[in-house]
């Protein structure tokens, strides 16, 4: 199994921090918690369930695991996912407090208190009533991060309605087939936002995913955000702000089961088409509220928290959406890039806002690491008191600088891991109650049960590479993948058995404590965003120039890893020098910017196997400027020579 960062990773591996006794005192996270939910799993996320969540009709059981892997949690219960984010904070008496201070990319902010944020989802949720949006239907939100992201999502939730969250950086060919897999019948998009100090247009896409209107989709509910002319169909079209006017700013919400379909949101497997992972209600929020309360140890009283996230990310989905304000908290919400227009505007929001916890991905912090120290340390972090990371593996060198230059030595970390299909934190130390590690995730939550295993599935002994499972079901597991059981069986559950297999390489250290060592799949890691080797090769592929292709994840000292393309070109081909750049326009009009191939190299032919299976590890050891490993299992063994050869001779 291939192991690239554990090398890096060894060093400052006995180094722990303990936490502050300053802020061990005040933690949410007690030690106990974790022998409460070993004596009693199901009893402990009972408990979790009924004190951090209102729900309307008690559950009558805990967990139906009568028919795995489907999963149900929380049984016979009834909840309203919104008002648990929304109402209940304003019946509690806090209306007056702010649920979202919103920074536009531009400098505009709008500060939303949870009183408005009521108004403004009940508002939406009529106006998606009155499309005929009812319990059970689908909705595709693509937007970019303005607070109507949020109010739409919970807008579904209020009326029973699963989301499906298009990342605003797709391109309209993946938005197309994702309202074709989901069905949607609304789409609720923007004329566009802003991107590295400009407006970026997102409805012509959304006209393009739609256009021959072969698609379910009824009507589009259209933010204007920019203000830039877009194309207006009379028919299918609506201005938000109008509908909303429209309507009353109150409704009166129906509970609805604990299972009922809370969002779908598609993820990149080891084949090329996108998975749409499902997500119910009762078990997504209880967890999420919990890691709130727990892993980000959050007084939605005085905490002011940020997550970087992209709502179009399942992170955005449950740290800026959901958890949050399920905590009732106040939280900062970002439209931009960190460096627009300059490098140090991360950091001017923490200090405007008073930030107390930060959530960001490691790929960030090693480029505010590059910058240098001297641009946070103009401003005023002070109020920071925890920081969090997640996406991919931190390395200990950029853990060391995030604690030292932004947490002032003084805050601990929470290197948290989990998926799209976890839904919530499942690996992470409790802040206050563990000694961080830099660079480990530590180990499993309270009341989540998991192991490395060596390919037989029995647990490896400490500093020996295995594979992550997850051997109990867990309250905001996937529930499946949409319209397709099988592949969700095949995908999680059949590699071992009664385990779930997340994809990840991971081992223990002498200490017990879990190190990732990134994915066992054909899964790249790019900027903590997850992108499939199969589904960049097929978008090269529908290139009328390309004969095959072959991608890898090669490692990116910014970005974690780089995609790196192999393309042979059709006979009769010649290679121009517009070539690659066409090559990479196209991966971003089929897939999306972030899918670019940062390289493309021209090659003769690819490195197969006997039966044919193109042997990427000699391409990725190509990619990262090693030697060549073994190439014995290929057909043509001379073909690595010839490749190494060309790369060599483009640099
Ligand atoms: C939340 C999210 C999931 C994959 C996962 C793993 C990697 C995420 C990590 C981490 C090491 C962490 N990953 N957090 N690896 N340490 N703290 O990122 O979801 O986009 O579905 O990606 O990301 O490889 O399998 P998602």
């Amino acid at each position: 199994m291939t192991n690239t960062t554990s090398q890096d990773r060894q060093h400052g591996e006995e180094q722990t921090f303990e936490p502050s006794a300053e802020f061990a005192a005040q933690a949410n996270a007690t030690a106990a918690l974790y022998d409460e939910a070993a004596a009693d799993r199901l009893g402990f996320w009972a408990e979790q369930a009924r004190e951090l969540i209102s729900w309307d009709t008690d559950f009558t059981d805990t967990l139906d695991w009568s028919d795995p892997p489907f999963a149900r949690w929380f049984v016979g219960g009834k909840l309203n996912v919104a008002y648990n984010c929304v109402d209940r904070h304003v019946e509690a008496g806090h209306g007056d407090r702010v649920a979202i201070h919103f920074e536009g990319e531009p400098g505009d902010t709008r500060t939303i208190t949870y009183a408005d944020l009521q108004r403004e989802v009940s508002r939406a949720a009529n106006a998606l009533a009155a499309l005929g949006v009812v319990q059970g239907d689908r909705v595709a939100i693509y937007l970019p991060m303005i607070p109507e992201a949020v109010i739409s999502m919970l807008a579904c939730a209020r009326l029973g309605a699963a989301h499906s969250v298009v990342f605003g950086g797709f391109s309209s060919d993946a938005l197309r087939s994702r309202i074709l897999d989901v069905q949607a019948k609304v789409v609720i998009t923007a004329d566009g936002g802003y991107r590295r100090g400009k407006p970026s247009a997102l409805k012509p896409a959304v006209d393009e995913a739609l256009a021959g209107g072969d698609t379910p989709v009824e009507k589009v509910l259209v933010v204007e955000r920019t203000g830039e002319d877009v194309a207006f169909d009379a028919e299918r079209d609506l201005h938000w702000a109008e509908a909303l006017a429209a309507q009353p700013d109150t409704h009166e919400y129906e509970s609805f089961d604990s299972e009922n379909p809370l969002f779908v949101l598609y993820t990149s497997g080891t084949t090329g088409k996108p998975k749409g992972i499902l997500h119910t209600s009762g078990g997504y929020i209880t967890q999420n509220a919990f890691a709130m309360r727990t892993v980000f140890d959050i007084k939605p009283e005085t905490d002011v928290f940020w997550c970087t996230a992209d709502v179009g990310w399942v992170t955005g989905h449950s740290y800026v959406a959901y958890g949050p304000l399920a905590a009732g908290a106040t939280q900062v919400m970002y439209e931009g890039t960190p460096d627009t227009p300059h490098r140090g505007r991360w950091w001017e929001i923490v200090a405007k806002h008073g930030v107390t916890i930060l959530y960001a991905a490691p790929t960030a912090i090693r480029t505010a690491m590059k910058w240098g120290d001297e641009i946070p340390a103009e401003h005023d972090l002070s109020s920071l008191r925890l920081l969090g990371s997640v996406g991919e593996p931190i390395n200990p060198e950029a853990w060391m600088w995030y604690r030292r230059v932004i947490g002032g030595d003084r805050c601990p970390i929470v290197d948290t891991w989990w998926q799209t299909e976890t839904g919530a934190h499942m690996i992470a130390p409790l802040p206050g109650v563990i000694a961080t590690k830099p660079g480990s995730s530590q180990r499993a939550l309270p009341g989540i049960s998991v192991a490395v295993v060596d390919d037989t599935g029995e647990p490896v002994e400490r500093n020996v590479a295995g594979y992550l499972v997850i051997t109990e079901p867990w309250p905001a597991m996937l529930r499946g993948i949409y319209g397709d059981p099988e592949r969700f069986k095949d995908t999680y559950w059949s590699r071992f058995e009664n385990m779930y297999f997340a994809g990840d390489g991971a081992r223990y250290d002498d200490d017990g404590d879990i190190w990732f060592l990134g994915r066992v799949d054909d899964v790249m890691n790019v900027s903590g965003h997850r992108l499939s080797t199969a589904e960049i090769e097929s978008a090269l592929v529908s290139h009328e120039a390309v004969a095959e292709a072959a991608v890898v994840g090669a490692q990116d000292e910014t970005s974690g890893q780089a995609v790196v393309a192999f393309v042979i070109l059709r006979g009769g081909e010649e290679q121009t020098e517009g070539t690659v750049e066409e090559l990479r326009a196209h991966v971003g009009r089929e897939i999306g910017p972030i899918a670019k191939p940062k390289r493309v190299h021209i090659v003769e032919e690819l490195p197969k196997t006997r039966s044919g299976k193109i042997m990427r590890r000699l391409l990725k050891d190509v990619a990262d400027n090693r030697l060549v490993g073994d190439a014995t299992t290929l057909a043509d063994s001379s073909v690595m020579d010839v490749i190494s050869a060309s790369v060599a001779g483009e640099k």
